[in-house]
């Protein structure tokens, strides 16, 4: 018995020694397998600098930096200064002062919106008003907010419609407006930046036009609850009844909730949630256990195409903020599986056929986007490791000597020559933020507008 006693406690010691060796050995290399966030957080930013750098270089005081011909492209006749202007707030939360000092002086000396140009709202106001009010509250400089006001007033003219959905285009001297055949992304993707333009100046106007833009197309949903991808705002009549989550349509969903998160505004809430129960229904698909959305008639809820996107990306984020982790969960798997299929993300994927349907790549920043989001609402490592992955793709194939090119072709990876300004106000924000210390933002207490400014919540 003894002796059976001692046999034991010996075993039972020797085991114990292994499961302890076990969990050391485990525990190391579980931290192997950690990404080393301080160190991708200073790569992010080293790559940020090399591609301002190419833009101050190459098209200072443009719109855009041409990477591969090493030139600028204007969107008009006459520059915006989209590239300083989208990236001055990157700059700040990066802690880059000398570069931001520079820019911001540059944009309050140069730039003006006194300009015989026709811009298209919807870019201009997620880009330009968008970047001048989160630069606006993070310098506290009041010259920003005067930028902001006098763009917004230019801007008005575009809701004078019959129905208050705003036209596309309008020329900022003249307030001519063009362009009546608009879509759900251009008509409420508004209300973040023009609502915040009034809180910032006490005027309500610019409020209310675009919650009113908001409004009328949500009335204009199908009897299903769905929205279509092109209307005619001055007929109120659809166009296009095709119905997804994608481009033309994906923001109009996201400023839905952001809105109600953003201003307390409880008719958002209410749109917000009747919206997402039709998203789920209809557009929501499975493939062998796999989550994706794809489109649908605004009609009938048929299924009419098994594509998703880059664009499409941005949806897991959207579902995090909304409180639906399962689902965010699963969808960001598949933009993942999505991004991997070629080693960088397609524009376009038939998850179905499992094929390409559209293999540019320019640079888009929405599954960044979600992986950040993820990975703040879980501290999951897993959305490290793949925040990781992504960014070591994209360094890879989209690193020029002047700066990041997008690419023509995910299979081939040729490059293109451009490198838009969501790179430096998204792409590389989103990179940054999922891998430094959380005390750069406070995510629980801001909205970031659909082109990554962020905007403190509104008491
Ligand atoms: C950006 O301008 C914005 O994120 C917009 O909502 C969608 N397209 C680009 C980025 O892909």
């Amino acid at each position: 018995m003894g002796f059976a006693g001692n046999e034991s406690n010996t075993r039972q010691g020797l085991h114990g020694f292994f499961v302890c060796v076990l969990l050391v050995i485990c525990a190391s290399h579980c931290l192997a397998q950690q990404p080393n966030r301080k160190k991708l957080a200073a790569e992010v930013k080293a790559e940020f600098l090399h591609a301002w750098n190419g833009y101050k270089k190459h098209a200072w005081g443009h719109d855009d930096l041409k990477p591969l011909s090493k030139t600028h492209h204007d969107w008009y006749a006459q520059p915006l200064l989209m590239t300083p202007v989208d990236s001055l707030d990157t700059m700040i939360i990066m802690g880059l002062k000398n570069e931001a000092d520079a820019t911001k002086q540059y944009i309050l000396d140069n730039l003006s919106f006194d300009k015989d140009v026709e811009v298209q709202n919807f870019e201009i106001t997620i880009r330009i008003l968008g970047g001048l009010l989160t630069s606006y509250q993070l310098t506290g400089d009041k010259r920003f907010l005067n930028l902001a006001e006098d763009l917004g007033n230019r801007l008005l003219p575009v809701f004078n419609s019959p129905t208050g959905m705003p036209y596309r285009y309008v020329n900022l001297k003249t307030g001519k407006i063009r362009n009546p055949v608009s879509n759900p992304a251009e008509t409420g993707t508004l209300l973040i930046e023009f609502g915040t333009l009034s809180k910032f100046t006490g005027k309500p106007v610019f409020y209310d036009k675009a919650k009113r833009a908001l409004v009328e197309t949500y009335n204009r949903r199908s009897k299903i609850g769905l929205v279509g991808e092109w209307i005619n705002v001055e007929t109120g009549q659809w166009t296009n009844t095709d119905s997804h989550i994608s481009g033309a349509i994906d923001s109009y969903y996201e400023y839905l909730l952001k809105c109600w998160l953003l201003f307390r505004d409880e008719d958002c809430k209410r749109m917000w949630e009747e919206s997402i129960v039709a998203i789920n229904k209809y557009l929501q698909d499975e493939r062998e256990g796999e989550l994706w959305y794809g489109h649908a008639d605004m009609n009938t809820g048929g299924r009419r195409a098994t594509t998703y996107g880059a664009l499409d990306a941005f949806f897991p984020a959207v579902l995090v903020l909304s409180g639906d982790l399962p689902r965010a969960k699963r969808l960001q798997e598949s933009s993942y599986l999505m991004w991997n299929h070629a080693g960088i993300e397609p524009e376009e994927f038939d998850y179905r056929a499992q094929k390409i349907t559209s293999p540019r790549y320019p640079l888009r920043p929405e599954i960044v986007e979600s992986t950040y989001y993820l990975y703040q609402r879980t501290r999951d490592p897993h959305y490290l490791r793949m925040g990781e992955k992504l960014w070591r793709d994209f360094v890879q194939h989209c690193r020029t000597e002047a700066g990041y090119a997008a690419l023509k072709n995910v299979v081939t990876k040729e490059k293109a020559d451009a490198m838009q300004s969501f790179v430096l106000a998204e792409t590389f924000k989103y990179f940054y933020l999922l891998f430094s210390p959380d005390e750069t933002l406070d995510f629980r207490n801001v909205i970031f507008n659909t082109e990554a400014h962020p905007i403190k919540k509104f008491k």
